[in-house]
């Protein structure tokens, strides 16, 4: 399937994987890419020389381009965007901040940037900016998100913005694929549901919480001081949203999610971990390979479309 992102990026597929703090290591990153999608390094917190370390096993892995997500908040972005340019990435998403003082020198270097945004405004101050395309991420996603809806936020994006959109928040398999392009989007990106492949160096207990999750298993810790973070529910979240109602401090709060996600994703703690995964947990139910997700999802999807 050809669209505007599988031209500006040199991929097979439509499909971008989200830079997933934890998970998005060189093995799953390697893994998308070498089955046509577009795999990336989340930097998370990293520094930059753990990123450098990273990008440079996912090359032995696949002569595929792959890409590097930049957490904005991160105190190493600085360190990991400069990496970037020097080991000569093609394609970055940065995630919870605005990366605009990147912007010229990933440019310069001929970086395709495609951030996420969860508002129709920092899409159009990220199009003014340079931005080759943006992720407009719904708040049905895993991880930090925005107030907005993937149903409602990428039309809005779409229309607002002359570049490439691509959707994020809820697609799992091919229905949501096709989906994401009756709204607009030229491509879309996936997080949880390769959280659930073979590739993903991730506890068996964390891909076992995905698949056993049901509809209503999602919850959204630290709303009350701006900072909405969706994870599964578990005694965590519990306690973390009883306190929240309590009017529990800020330093209380990150005291208690302090290091949770390496504790669910590394040592597979279920229970006091922070099992970030998305709404669409609960569609997800068996590990697959990278190459049968995308599969998968293409035959689906495409069927879907002619029908159109
Ligand atoms: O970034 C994500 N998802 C993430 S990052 C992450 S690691 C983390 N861990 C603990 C605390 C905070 C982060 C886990 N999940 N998605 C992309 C995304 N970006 N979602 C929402 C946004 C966003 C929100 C506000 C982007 C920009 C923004 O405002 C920027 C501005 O200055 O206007």
């Amino acid at each position: 399937m050809k669209t505007k992102i599988t031209e500006l990026l040199g991929i097979e597929y439509p499909i971008i994987q989200g830079g997933m703090a934890w998970v998005a290591e060189h093995t799953l990153a390697a893994a998308v890419s070498q089955a046509g999608g577009l795999g990336l390094i989340g930097g998370a917190s990293a520094s930059g020389d753990i990123v450098r370390s990273e990008i440079r096993k996912a090359k032995e892995l696949t002569d595929k381009p792959i890409g590097v997500n930049v957490m904005l908040m991160s105190p190493y972005a600085d360190e990991v965007a400069q990496v970037i340019v020097e080991e000569g990435i093609k394609a970055v998403t940065t995630g919870a901040g605005n990366p605009e003082k990147y912007m010229d020198m990933w440019k310069n270097a001929g970086v395709k940037v495609m951030p996420v945004v969860a508002s129709v405004a920092l899409a159009k101050r990220m199009e003014k900016y340079g931005a080759d395309a943006v992720v407009a991420e719904g708040c049905e996603s895993g991880g930090h998100i925005g107030s907005q809806t993937t149903m409602c936020l990428v039309p809005q994006v779409v229309d607002a913005v002359n570049i490439p959109v691509i959707a994020a928040g809820g697609v799992a398999d091919g229905r949501g694929f096709a989906a994401a392009m009756m709204l607009g989007a030229e491509a879309v990106q996936i997080g949880t549901r390769f959280v659930v492949s073979k590739e993903a160096v991730v506890h068996g207990n964390y891909k076992e919480r995905i698949i056993k999750a049901k509809d209503i298993d999602s919850e959204i810790t630290g709303q009350s001081y701006g900072h909405p973070i969706r994870v599964l529910r578990n005694k965590m979240t519990r306690e973390y949203l009883r306190m929240e109602k309590e009017g529990a401090s800020f330093e209380e709060l990150e005291h208690l999610t302090l290091g949770s996600l390496r504790k669910a994703v590394v040592e597979g703690d279920v229970v006091n971990g922070s099992l970030m995964a998305g709404q669409i947990a609960g569609l997800i139910k068996e590990e697959k390979t990278c190459e049968e997700i995308i599969k998968d999802i293409m035959s689906q999807a495409e069927a879907l479309l002619k029908i159109q």
